[in-house]
């Protein structure tokens, strides 16, 4: 960690602290909602890679050691679901939650298929447990299949959607999480996206977007190039 992590008792004015790494897609829905709120943050890095995630420090914080963590004053938010929660009901301008229950529902389902039934099977702690105990060749396998399990659910539930984003024309939660998602898959974990077109078509939508462009993890200050 770049900076002390104690959160200070501060007015509810005071700037939002982000602790976040640049390569993790749970930070990346953060800095994409911050973004898309155009509400400005601090932040502070967390390497993954070197560990900090076990610091003492950060453990005050999140005793899950993960990013993201914001932090508002006194109020100490971690998990990325949770955190947009937050923002929504603080900075309810450009909403990210559809008025329309339906549309809302949708919206939250895509969010938590991402969050709850794909992003932690193919998280680091996970991958180098498998790699640790299975092997290094299942590393990538189970990667995959978990993904395309996820893709293939959140394909069939948008399907109705023939739209720029992920449930219409305008950017919400899905697409929040959807965007950093589909990202990592294509960078990082080889999968076919031919077999998802509902998600290579707004994946194109998401790539023309400043809001997104900015919250890249090659954008941010951590960014090892
Ligand atoms: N449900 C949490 C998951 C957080 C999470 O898995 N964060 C990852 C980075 S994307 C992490 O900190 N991993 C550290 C590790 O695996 O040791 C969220 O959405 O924020």
């Amino acid at each position: 960690m770049d900076a002390s992590s104690t959160p200070s008792a501060s007015s509810s004015s005071s700037k939002l602290v982000l602790y976040s790494y640049w390569q993790s897609s749970c930070s990346w829905r953060v800095r994409f909602a911050l973004n898309l709120k155009g509400v400005p943050y601090e932040y502070k890095s967390v390497d993954l890679a070197k560990g900090e995630q076990f610091s003492p420090e950060f453990e005050k914080l999140n005793p899950l050691h993960f990013v993201p963590v914001l932090v508002d004053g006194d109020v100490v938010v971690s998990d990325s679901y949770a955190i947009l929660l937050y923002l929504e009901e603080k900075y309810p301008q450009r909403a990210l939650l559809p008025a329309d229950l339906q549309k809302r529902a949708l919206n939250l389902q895509a969010a938590s298929v991402v969050s709850s039934s794909i992003q932690p099977l193919h998280m680091l702690s996970v991958l180098k447990y498998i790699e640790e105990k299975i092997g290094p060749e299942e590393r990538l396998l189970w990667a995959q299949s978990n993904i395309e399990k996820g893709f293939l659910a959140l394909e069939k539930l948008l399907k109705d959607f023939d739209s720029k984003y992920a449930t219409g024309e305008d950017v919400y939660m899905a697409d929040v999480f959807l965007a950093p998602q589909i990202a990592v898959v294509t960078t990082r974990f080889n999968v076919d996206m031919s077999k998802f077109p509902t998600l290579s078509r707004i994946y194109e939508s998401y790539k023309s977007l400043p809001e997104f462009r900015a919250s890249s993890p090659e954008r941010q200050a951590d960014a090892v190039h």
